[in-house]
């Protein structure tokens, strides 16, 4: 029974019906007892495996397509009527032909198949930062992985009552044909359509697709922010919690830092550190005129491999019940999950991400084809299983967020840490944010790779109008605007060893930067903004020397002329929608190093 009467709603489902004709459509309402009878029809199909119930509570174990393993960027478009509007960092195509070539693809494509209508929050329901969304789709796996990411159910339909402002998702697995693969946004139509994938960025629609590209064309229109940002907050031995928001491109330690665990010391003095959100925050500004962020995700969809004990205990601890596992290894001899980076116990008797017996005497940590989980792999868990979720967490009015962060790998550039001088050069900072590639991704190592705000992928609309986005945002706030800062936490040294511990370490640098939102902190002002003065970053109980500490705090201006030079560069694509202010703060940056 359908939920709801808004029309806009129930036109736009008889639409999709008269296309892919189902056999049944099934209103997704939330309830356990609806989820478990799809767990258990998961199983029967095969689609799912029932993992060991004393060691894994109500935990399942998924494997998708080989050819169907990651978010597929070349294969993402942004429809926007006009081409320059999607800018130049994203795949573009005219609304009308895509939606066509889709309902051609899609046509048919649920026969003998159920729909699911899944009615979802991003943010919890009924926040003022929440927004609603619909995703219609015919794969139970979608569906149970949407109810542990986002709020699903009847209530939902409730809070949105006759309202047209809902995102509409429509997704179809077709035939998992990766050659009639494609993820599309339509922005101006609050329309999101996704076909011939299975596999968790691609189909959970209210992710990257709605939470990242949708939404960030709806802040840029409404006047608040979609960002690839974790929220965490930093707990002082008063009491007092203030909030820190961060953007990294993939593989710098997102996850762990929002559920860092602070060294000993400072945890025997009452630090702590609370999880608002791993990937995504929501920022609108508030009655008292600061910024405030919701993570609009219920959930994490964090990646498997390398996640221990040591790594990041509280990621851990959160994938311990209620968990969907996808193309990880199946560990037959106690029916559990197991993945590269977890232990040192490599099983004997298990089962690999294709499905084929693994052997683990082949093992060779160098060779990815001999690994038992996909490098790719993820768990699905609940929020609420996070040992140090934050109280705020459900709370719709948000966290005031003191301090913005951005970061990247440099091997050699950026120093551990640095304050923006001003809003506007933070967002020059952010523009130019970049990483070096790994030996963890395909291609080349040590490749620079601009990713503004951690956004490139994720932008819904064009890049230069984005920057100017945040220029108005930083207009608006005024002196309530958070400070920017920049960190980077793999600096080498002339072996590529890193010389930054990293983890739990990393709260020495959060501390400075809440001491700087205070106005406790002494700082030297650099070419590039300021730098702490070593002695204000504590070393306690470190194997590391204050010369080591201020090697890693230095900015070499070769090195950063080159940079000045190759930001020039990377500005080149956005043409005259490049604002004028981020074009003087890159002068600006030459004339300081000049000096
Ligand atoms: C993610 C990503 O999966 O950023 O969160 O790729
Ligand atoms: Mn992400």
């Amino acid at each position: 029974m359908a939920l709801t009467t808004n029309k806009s709603i129930l036109d736009w489902i008889d639409e999709k019906v008269e296309l892919v004709k189902p056999d049944k459509v099934v209103w997704i309402d939330g309830s356990e007892e609806q989820l478990d009878a799809l767990r258990k029809e998961a199983v029967e199909t095969g689609e799912m495996i029932k993992l060991n119930e004393e060691k894994l509570p109500g935990c399942y174990l998924h494997r998708t397509q080989p050819n169907d393993v990651a978010r597929v960027e070349d294969r993402t478009f942004i429809c926007s009527k006009k081409e320059e509007d999607a800018g130049p960092t994203n795949h573009w195509c005219d609304p009308d032909e895509m939606y066509k070539k889709l309902y051609d693809i899609a046509r048919d494509s649920y026969k003998g198949r159920t729909m699911y209508v899944i009615p979802f929050s991003m943010g919890p329901i009924g926040s003022p930062l929440a927004k609603v969304g619909v995703e219609l789709t015919d794969s139970i796996y979608v569906v149970l992985n949407m109810a542990i990411m986002t709020r699903v159910g009847k209530a939902v339909m409730d809070v949105l009552g006759d309202s047209n402002d809902w995102v509409r998702g429509f997704h179809a697995k077709c035939d998992v044909d990766p050659e009639k693969r494609y993820i599309c946004q339509f922005p101006e139509d609050n329309a999101i359509i996704s076909v011939n994938s299975a596999y968790g960025g691609n189909v959970l629609l209210g992710k990257k697709c709605f939470a990242l590209r949708i939404a960030s064309y709806q802040g840029w229109k409404e006047g608040w922010m979609a960002e690839h940002m974790l929220i965490l907050g930093l707990q002082n031995p008063k009491g007092e919690v203030k909030y820190i928001a961060a953007a990294f491109p993939s593989a710098c330690g997102k996850t762990n830092l929002a559920m860092l665990i602070p060294p000993k010391y400072l945890r025997d003095k009452g630090y702590k550190i609370w999880t608002v959100g791993d990937d995504i925050s929501w920022m609108r500004i508030g009655k008292d005129g600061r910024l405030y962020a919701i993570n609009p995700e219920n959930g994490f969809f964090g990646v498997a491999p390398g996640t221990n004990e040591k790594s990041n205990f509280n990621a851990l601890e959160s994938t311990k019940k209620g968990t969907i596992f996808t193309n990880v290894l199946h560990n037959l001899d106690d029916n559990t999950v197991w993945w590269e980076g977890l232990n040192k116990d490599l099983p004997t008797n298990a089962i690999d991400w294709k499905g084929q017996p693994w052997d683990a005497s082949k093992f060779v940590k160098a060779d990815k084809s001999t690994y038992g989980a996909h490098p790719n792999s993820r768990f699905t868990a609940p929020a609420k299983n996070c040992p140090c979720i934050s109280p705020e967490f459900d709370k719709g009015e948000g966290v005031p967020i003191s301090a913005i962060v951005f970061g990247g790998r440099r091997a050699k550039c950026a120093p551990l840490v640095y304050q923006s001088k001003s809003w506007e050069n933070g967002v020059f900072v952010g523009s130019a944010m970049a990483s070096e590639t790994t030996a963890a991704a395909a291609g080349a190592v040590g490749v620079v790779r601009r990713d503004p705000m951690a956004m490139l992928p994720f932008c819904g609309y064009h890049m230069g109008d984005y920057f100017q986005h945040w220029l108005d945002m930083g207009k608006k706030l005024g002196d309530k605007a958070p400070k920017i800062f920049n960190v980077n936490w793999f600096r080498t040294d002339d072996e590529g060893n890193f010389i930054w511990p990293g983890f739990g370490d990393n709260m020495r640098v959060l501390n400075w930067i809440i001491d700087r939102c205070e106005g406790k902190a002494d700082a030297t002002e650099t070419a590039i903004g300021y730098v702490p003065k070593p002695e204000d970053i504590d070393l306690t109980d470190l194997d590391m020397d204050i010369d080591t500490l201020k090697d890693i705090l230095t900015v070499d201006k070769d090195t950063w002329t080159k940079e000045a030079a190759e930001i020039e560069e990377h500005y080149k694509k956005f043409g005259d929608r490049l604002p004028q202010e981020i074009r003087n703060q890159l002068e600006t940056l030459k004339a300081n190093l000049e000096k």
